[in-house]
């Protein structure tokens, strides 16, 4: 794998991902049923007829939808480094103006403006790298895209790829600028033969975008690891979770499972310890506004992650630490070991850590703190940082212990 066209992706570690379609105007409901299950699957699960479905078009009015404060906040308050959109998701319809097909939102719906191109001028306006989600394989609206949980044997899925699916990239990687990433997913029962024809159709138009693992058959550029699903260690690959703040990606009224922001703070820290990426998702509703309680959440974690960003961004995985701190996250970099103080406490303690320390300080403001390694009476080596009285009542804060050392030099316990 070429690693300078991964650079920017490894270094990226946060992302908003933005689940918005026709589904969003459905709001986990259709018809007085709901679904108890993702709401941009509705259409499958509410076995809603494509000719019913394509009706709901007609109310795409996207009052409220404001492309340019969506992405500013990702990445002033959000503190995100880059963003990927639902292009057409599993219900066939596109978010651009396609010109192979018209059931999109410019020429289908009294909206009229073209979506993605709102993002890709604001992308380029704040400085975000751009990444299109696109559902290759599943389209419940044309007769020979694959839905899942129905009977597939029977269709003509060449002539989906070759009237819709390809004609339709082509379109993304030729019409909307530099595509940083194109975020493919559900790839069904795709051969490999197929998914290597679209990787080579991305790589052809744009040799610097990134493929994602879900194009299928192993030929990605980097790992997607499943919904929510955080690996336990660091991977040899580069990698991504794409996770959601409560339980659904596209707006569902009735899910009102919203994680606290402190969770998704660690969740952060513990995805980019062990080398990932976060790539959490927003569901605007029918009308393009987020969520109160997502710009809530974004925002508590944005502001650490702003504050304290040299300890976020940059940082390498390294050797795992043997002890389960509840209190902590660490992240590293060179010379720089880094504790993010979750919990409140009186002192920073390190067990095990056997690294000679030059300085402390708070990383929001530069404090210095006082810091020293010493080996306890047990005989194991410690790295403490006192703390003044002000900061123990406090949590949400990182501290950086500078090393003496390149990297933390951890001990495996000894009893
Ligand atoms: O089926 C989709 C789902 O609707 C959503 O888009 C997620 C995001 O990762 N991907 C699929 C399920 O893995």
């Amino acid at each position: 794998m070429n690693n300078t066209k991964m650079q920017w992706f490894k270094d990226a570690k946060y992302g908003l991902f933005i689940h918005w379609g026709l589904f969003s105007l459905l709001a986990g409901e259709y018809n007085g049923k709901r679904t108890d299950h993702i709401a941009e699957w509705i259409m499958n699960y509410l076995d809603i007829p494509v000719e019913e479905y394509r009706k709901l078009a007609a109310s795409f009015t996207a009052e409220k939808f404001n492309a340019d404060e969506i992405v500013r906040m990702a990445k002033e308050e959000w503190g995100m480094k880059y963003l990927v959109f639902t292009t057409k998701h599993h219900e066939g319809f596109a978010m651009w103006n396609s010109g192979c097909s018209d059931y999109n939102v410019v020429k289908a719906t009294p909206y009229g403006k073209d979506v993605l191109k709102e993002f890709q001028t604001a992308c380029e306006k704040y400085g975000l790298a751009l990444g299109l989600y696109y559902s290759q394989a599943q389209d419940w609206d044309d007769p020979d895209g694959y839905m899942y949980g129905h009977d597939n044997s029977r269709k003509n899925f060449r002539r989906y790829l070759d009237e819709k699916c390809i004609p339709q990239l082509k379109e993304l990687l030729t019409g909307y600028g530099k595509i940083s990433i194109l975020w493919f997913d559900t790839p069904m029962d795709m051969t490999e033969a197929e998914s290597g024809e679209l990787a080579d159709i991305v790589r052809t138009l744009q040799p610097e975008c990134i493929i994602s693992g879900r194009i299928g058959n192993g030929i990605g550029d980097y790992l997607t690891t499943g919904d929510n699903f955080i690996p336990a260690m660091p991977l040899e690959r580069d990698w991504e979770v794409p996770a959601t703040l409560n339980d659904t990606w596209g707006y569902n009224k009735y899910d009102n499972n919203w994680k606290d922001p402190e969770e998704i703070l660690r969740l952060l820290l513990k995805i980019v310890r062990r080398g990932g990426n976060y790539l959490l998702n927003i569901g605007p509703d029918g009308q393009g506004d987020i969520p109160r309680q997502s710009i809530e959440i974004l925002n508590t974690v944005g502001k650490y992650v702003r504050e304290n960003a040299d300890a976020v961004f940059g940082t390498k995985t390294t050797d795992l630490y043997p002890y389960d701190l509840n209190w902590a996250e660490l992240t590293a970099k060179e010379h720089k070991l880094f504790v993010h103080v979750l919990k409140p406490i009186t002192r920073v303690e390190l067990l095990n850590v056997a690294n000679t320390v030059r300085r402390a300080y708070l990383v929001r403001n530069g404090m210095e703190l006082e810091c020293r390694s010493r080996n306890i009476c047990e005989g194991d080596p410690i790295v403490e940082v006192e703390l003044p009285e002000e900061l123990r009542q406090q949590k949400n804060y990182a501290v950086c212990i500078e090393l003496e050392e390149e990297w933390p030099v951890f001990e495996p316990i000894r009893g």
